[in-house]
């Protein structure tokens, strides 16, 4: 492979600043396509061929967040034959965190280095406003680009209705009405998987993410289900994998994550609800968090209207959710809050 391999997949000056140091000590760039416990799976000037996560990260790591995931760029060691060692992560540009499933108190970097988030919804029973704010306040911590797919509009008569619902929550995000079934609206979404970029798909199981990826590309490179009666998926993606595009660029056709926990998204929180944000600057204090303080410009508007209910007991939700991390169970490991995304220049 000639050095256009990394251009393909996004690299520019950022990482190439940050692999300086590291290419002096003889190491190489590569990209993590796979996480599989302490294996992975990376791609080199030599293609895709395992590696391992070196001592060196392993016992620096303060957090699970400091491990290799999906889409890191690292500074590896590649021998010609066999499995790389990789040495160091690269600053990442964005990482997508959650908090790990179960009672565990501890972040999970889902992927690292996404320039657009595409949160696909069904335009069908699927349709969940209270999930898409939860997905644009991961987005907005993260970094990445969210862009908002309401998917199957072959099977929905009120598409001007959920348009509107979806605007109403997303107004930041650019909203694309699809049909992966009929082709509908793909051209749009074209301009957010190709060269150079790196794009991953966050939905419930049976939205149509792997259609869409099919029908993007081209090439029947997902498989894809009919639904159950519980309108789940039967071919569900289980492994979260980086592909890479024979095009050049990268995406990640996420599993139906069953759910998403917030960890640490204040900053995401208060992108995703700034019409509540910009109301409470209106409040008599300053620290007013908008349930029974006089003077408060967030309870006036839901007291005229012109703020919703059940979107105001949806921000309220997701604060009391990330008030609730900030206070580790007594016993649980220290979590330091940091800044865990590079400043690098954004393309
Ligand atoms: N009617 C309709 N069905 C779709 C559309 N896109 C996907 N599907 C169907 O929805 C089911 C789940 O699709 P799949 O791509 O596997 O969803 P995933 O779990 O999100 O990857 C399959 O039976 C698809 O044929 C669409 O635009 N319209
Ligand atoms: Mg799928
Ligand atoms: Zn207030």
């Amino acid at each position: 492979m000639t050095d256009d391999w990394k251009a393909g997949l996004g690299w520019g000056d950022d990482f190439a600043a940050a692999l300086a140091p590291h290419a002096e000590k003889g190491l190489e760039p590569a990209r993590v396509t796979l996480v599989y416990r302490k294996q992975l799976k990376v791609l080199s000037r030599r293609g895709e061929h395992w590696a391992r996560t070196g001592g060196r990260i392993l016992h620096k790591a303060e957090s699970a967040e400091d491990h290799p995931a999906v889409g890191d760029w690292v500074a590896a060691r590649v021998p010609d034959e066999g499995e790389a060692l990789v040495h160091a992560l690269l600053p990442r540009r964005s990482a997508i965190v959650r908090k790990v499933a179960g009672h565990q108190h501890a972040p999970q970097v889902i992927a690292a280095n996404i320039d657009f988030l595409l949160l696909v919804m069904g335009l069908d029973l699927d349709f969940n406003p209270r999930r898409l704010e939860r997905y644009l306040a991961l987005s907005w911590e993260s970094r990445a680009k969210p862009v908002v797919v309401l998917n199957k509009a072959d099977v929905c008569d009120e598409l001007e209705f959920f348009l509107e619902e979806t605007k109403a929550v997303a107004p930041d995000a650019p909203i694309h009405v699809v049909s992966a079934l009929e082709g509908r609206g793909l051209d749009e979404l074209s301009q957010y998987v190709g060269r150079g970029k790196t794009t991953a798909f966050l939905g419930s199981s049976g939205v149509g993410k792997s259609s869409l990826v099919n029908r993007i590309l081209g090439v029947e490179l997902q498989a894809t289900g009919e639904l159950k009666d519980d309108g789940k998926g039967k071919h569900t993606t289980t492994t979260r994998e980086l592909i890479v595009l024979p095009t050049g660029g990268a995406l990640i056709d996420n599993p139906g994550l069953r759910e998403i926990q917030l960890w640490d998204a204040d900053e995401g929180l208060t992108r995703a609800f700034d019409d509540i944000a910009a109301l409470g600057k209106g409040c008599r204090f300053s620290d007013c968090r908008h349930q029974q303080e006089p003077g408060c410009a967030v309870q006036a508007a839901l007291e005229d209207g012109t703020l919703a209910d059940d979107r105001y007991e949806a921000w309220r939700q997701l604060e009391r959710e990330l008030a609730a991390l900030e206070k580790p169970k007594r016993g649980a490991p220290e979590t330091k809050r940091r800044d865990r995304v590079g400043h690098g220049k954004r393309r």
